[in-house]
């Protein structure tokens, strides 16, 4: 950040911290609320189907081509049970290649989409796997040679929640689940 806009910033952080409340509720009343991603959970075959699309997405004023795994931006949140196999359809919709790297998630080399896990434009990937590890919050994201950065940049990017037994007892009797129980059904 440059120095003039670290001033900036500063000093409006510093005149909304001394508004009064009613003022800094309007101030916070035209921003948009923090975007929950929907749920996404495997069908009575066990399946998941993922597109990975370009989309738009409003920013401000700005309305900019964004990309998402089922949407236009960013992607759900895939929920995956430990010791349930799951089969993965990749879609690519996009006009360049990509991959699906299954970030934390520990899954065999030859299923996770590192940079040799290529999906030409149009084509789709298949993977299944059984995750065997505890509860987790994991995400998935492009593993494109030389294009990560710019492929997770313009929005490849969800999160990966692996549920077990554990974590099912300890969400009936406390709210320990609360982003799964808050994201929308997909
Ligand atoms: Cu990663």
């Amino acid at each position: 950040m440059h120095r003039r806009n670290f001033i900036k910033l500063t000093a409006a952080i510093g005149v909304a911290s001394v508004l009064p409340a009613w003022s800094r509720l309007a101030f916070a009343a035209d921003r948009p609320a923090l975007p929950i991603p929907g749920l996404l959970t495997a069908d009575a075959t066990n399946r998941i189907a993922i597109n990975v699309q370009a989309g738009k997405t409003q920013f401000g004023p700005h309305l900019a081509t964004t990309w998402g795994y089922n949407g236009n931006l960013l992607g759900p949140a895939l929920q995956l049970r430990q010791g349930k196999a799951v089969t993965v359809d990749i879609h690519n919709q996009l006009s360049e290649e990509t991959t699906l790297h299954w970030h934390g998630v520990e899954v065999p080399g030859e299923v996770d989409g590192g940079p040799q896990g290529i999906i030409k434009p149009g084509e789709t990937r298949t993977v299944s796997f059984t995750p065997t590890q505890r509860a987790a919050t994991c995400w998935l994201h492009p593993h494109q040679h030389g294009k990560t950065g710019r492929q997770v940049a313009m929005g490849l990017a969800g999160l990966v929640l692996i549920e077990d037994n554990e974590l099912r007892k300890l969400s009936k009797k406390k709210n320990v689940n609360e982003v799964i129980r808050h994201s929308p059904k997909q």
